[in-house]
């Protein structure tokens, strides 16, 4: 199976490391959306990142698709089984991919619209929509921190150490660490681990 995609994106980064974790081999294909667009177009013709193409040539996209075809592979997943902690694990991962559309957005309408037809309305809206779901965040991992072992690593924890990242490689000025310090030390945990080291960002 190959993953296609660039790694500063959380949503490959989220699925790289989901397969690691579940033990799904996979060779990864770092193609742009952007730069190499004609080459990922002839991969997905909607040209999305990421995108897994299966050994029959068949392709699936979207991170949350792509992490549970995985997790039917491996049988067994990365969600926890107990209702409560699942429910909550959810929830959290919820918050994380919001973080990660609304960086997503503000970077675009920095980096692909004019300057002269840049929308601030817009812009504030999101901004406010991000630090809103990274207030959610950090009011849940303050209270109760996610395990910093490897083996132990549920889909929130991961999801919300690769956003966290991502919006601090994105726009650093815009999200504070001193805003969410549980979430910045869980950060910094997770991106010491093997398998966070082993598919950075950059
Ligand atoms: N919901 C999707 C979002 C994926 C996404 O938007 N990826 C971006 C890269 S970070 C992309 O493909 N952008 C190109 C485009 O939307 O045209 C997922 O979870 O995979």
């Amino acid at each position: 199976m190959q993953l296609v995609g660039m790694l500063d994106s959380p949503y490959v980064r989220r699925t790289a490391v989901s397969l690691r974790l579940l033990g799904i081999p996979f060779e990864h294909r770092s193609l742009s959306v952007f730069s190499t667009f004609e080459q990922f177009r002839a991969i997905n013709p909607v040209v999305k990142a990421p995108t897994l193409v299966l050994d029959d040539g068949a392709v699936l996209m979207d991170s949350t698709l792509i992490v549970e075809y995985a997790e039917f592979l491996a049988g067994r997943s990365l969600w926890p089984a107990e209702a409560a902690a699942r429910l909550r694990a959810l929830r959290l991962t919820g918050f994380a991919l919001a973080a990660c559309e609304k960086t997503v957005q503000i970077v675009y309408e920095r980096n692909l619209r004019p300057a002269e037809k840049l929308h601030q309305p817009w812009v504030d809206r999101v901004l406010g929509q991000l630090l809103a779901a990274y207030d959610e965040l950090e009011r849940e991992v303050a209270v109760a921190p996610w395990t910093a072992e490897e083996a132990a690593l549920t889909q929130d924890a991961v999801s919300a150490a690769v956003a966290w990242s991502f919006t601090q490689l994105m726009l650093p000025e815009l999200v504070a660490p001193a805003r969410c310090p549980a979430l910045a030390a869980h950060a910094a945990r997770a991106e010491a681990l093997p398998v966070f080291a082993a598919l950075p960002q950059l």
